[in-house]
């Protein structure tokens, strides 16, 4: 690697996603595409698509879709030197159902319990690797996956607030893992102050409960957030200021012709790819919205996540088309 600042790294799990060519209940299909995936690196994916270095700390099984991620990761171009191939525990996996039983939205179903990236620890995380970088990406998902995770993306969030770097957490609350919620507001209240935030209302919801998403934004704001970004689906995304400024811009509307999976991850790889070029915050949660669009329209979380180019061309038709932006 070369000896210069490399701009995002993130600690998460990178799991084979299994998705069937055909929509409806799981028990019927016969063939399933692989994918790689993983909000974590789904991230880092689309960052590297618009110019930024990136590199990810995580654990594989040393088996055949560890050997594929680590390919798969490297073709993309991220740094692989700290996924550890552990010889006692598989690559995790997971399964999308499609279209049923609502269309239009997916269901996911994981085969990741005791997983080898559910083993890493704090003794995975080299502080001497992160302070190569200038953020720190973490989701709520990693510290759901066992208490050795939850400690890891610990030490990697108080090593990146130590030395300087952004700290950058998408709340990702994943009800599948963690059973019992209490937990999940436990343990993600600390990773609540990191420099940008992004959600969703769900876990907002979830993350503060019986408060109206008004107060629950405030509140987050308060906590020292300098910026805080809600996804808000087909209604578009909003982004708060730590000086209270609001900013809101409409969805790209497109049919969900594939699965939904991954829409957030290129929402936040373009928005802060925009950000960190300096673009303003309104253009980049049009960028966001525009790259979220672009990966509905297909199988897989990563395959469709833009380039510039391409989300300039996006941006340019819509415009054209008179569509809903403002
Ligand atoms: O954001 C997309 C991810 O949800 C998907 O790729 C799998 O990381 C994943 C998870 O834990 O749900």
């Amino acid at each position: 690697m070369i000896n210069t600042q490399l701009d995002f790294v993130s600690i998460g799990e990178v799991l084979i996603q299994l998705n069937p060519l055909s929509p409806g209940p799981l028990r019927y299909p016969k063939l399933f595409e692989t994918h790689v995936a993983g909000s974590e690196a789904n991230m880092l994916i689309g960052l590297r698509k618009l110019g930024y270095t990136a590199g990810i700390i995580s654990r594989v099984g040393n088996d055949e879709f560890g050997q594929m991620i680590i390919s798969f990761l490297r073709g993309e171009g991220i740094d692989t030197s700290k996924i550890f191939v552990d010889p006692e525990a598989p690559t995790g996996v997971y399964f999308i159902q499609r279209h049923y039983p609502i269309p239009g939205q997916s269901t996911v179903f994981y085969y990741r319990h005791g997983s080898a990236a559910s083993r890493m620890s704090p003794d995975d995380v080299d502080e001497d690797y992160i302070k190569k970088f200038r953020a720190l990406i973490i989701t709520g998902i990693t510290p759901a996956l066992s208490d050795s995770c939850y400690y890891a993306v610990k030490k990697a969030y108080e090593v990146a607030t130590r030395e300087g770097l952004d700290t950058i957490f998408d709340t990702n609350v994943r009800v599948k893992l963690w059973k019992d919620l209490n937990k999940a507001r436990e343990k993600l209240a600390l990773f609540l102050k990191s420099k940008i935030v992004l959600t969703n209302s769900e876990d907002l919801a979830v993350l503060f409960t019986g408060v109206s998403l008004e107060e629950a934004m405030y509140r987050v704001i308060d906590l020292g957030v300098e910026l805080l970004v809600i996804k808000l689906g087909e209604e578009g995304s909003l982004a708060i200021t730590k000086n209270y400024e609001i900013f809101k811009v409409q969805a790209f509307k497109v049919p969900v012709v594939e699965d939904v999976i991954g829409a957030g991850d290129a929402f936040n790889a373009a928005f802060l790819a925009s950000v960190y070029k300096g673009i303003s915050i309104e253009d980049a949660l049009r960028y966001g919205n525009a790259a979220g669009a672009l990966v509905i329209t297909t199988r897989g979380d990563v395959e469709s996540q833009p380039t510039w180019d391409t989300l300039e061309l996006l941006i340019k038709k819509a415009k054209k088309e008179q569509s809903l932006i403002r």
